[in-house]
């Protein structure tokens, strides 16, 4: 059970990524849509204060789902998380800060050692031994952002679908905007194919 008791008789489902990702946004918005009002209109984005340690949300998604979110700075012990986790979502931003900052990381890696810092993370995640049956979403936020460079020549240069085909589990890739709410019924829609029982 390892860490299991702290989500009770709930879903746990892990959301991973770099701080400023947008995670924190993304939970508040989903916690609006799955509430009962099922608010049509999500209204301006409340402000989210930067996630300290790790912060847990419950999503009345049919039967009760809980999102612990986990920042890149906790990155050392994302894996005392992984037993019992049942979903796992994987954010990283599109817009031109993460992209630039990724461009940076590929081309100098002339040098092998030096791939990007969330790549990495992103395939230690998925070659852990407890999530190789975990669903995983991956999420490109922030798609409201102007960014110089095509979704697709993104995927490209981060080889997405080298990973997923190399990857043990099934792999959901999504571009959503917390902000002004496109592709959050994807996710939704991600949660009650995945994790109907
Ligand atoms: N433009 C835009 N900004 C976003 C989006 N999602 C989050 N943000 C902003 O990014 C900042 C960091 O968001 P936060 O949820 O705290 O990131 P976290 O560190 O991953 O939890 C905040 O100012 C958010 O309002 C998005 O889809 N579009
Ligand atoms: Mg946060």
């Amino acid at each position: 059970m390892g860490m299991a008791g702290s989500c009770g008789t709930s879903l746990c489902c892990l959301l991973l990524g770099a701080t400023g990702v947008g995670k924190t946004l993304l939970v508040k918005r989903l916690q609006k849509l799955s509430s009962k009002c099922g608010a049509k209109d999500l209204g301006d984005p409340p402000a989210t204060l930067p996630t300290v340690g790790t912060n847990l949300t419950d999503l009345p998604i049919g039967r009760k789902i809980t999102i612990r979110e986990l920042g890149g700075c906790m990155g050392p012990i994302w894996s005392s998380y992984y037993s019992d986790c049942h979903a796992v979502l994987v954010s990283g931003r599109q817009g031109t800060d993460w992209v630039r900052e990724e461009i940076k990381y590929m081309i100098d890696a002339a040098n092998p050692t030096q791939i990007s810092a969330s790549c990495v993370q992103l395939l230690s995640v998925l070659s852990a031994e407890q999530l190789t049956s975990v669903p995983v979403l991956l999420i490109f936020n922030k798609i409201d952002l102007p960014c110089y460079m095509s979704l697709v020549e993104m995927k490209s240069l981060f080889r997405i679908q080298d990973i997923i085909a190399c990857a043990k589990q099934v792999i959901t890739v999504v571009e959503i905007s917390a902000r002004d709410g496109r592709g959050l019924s994807d996710i939704m829609k991600w949660f009650q194919s995945t994790l109907h029982d």
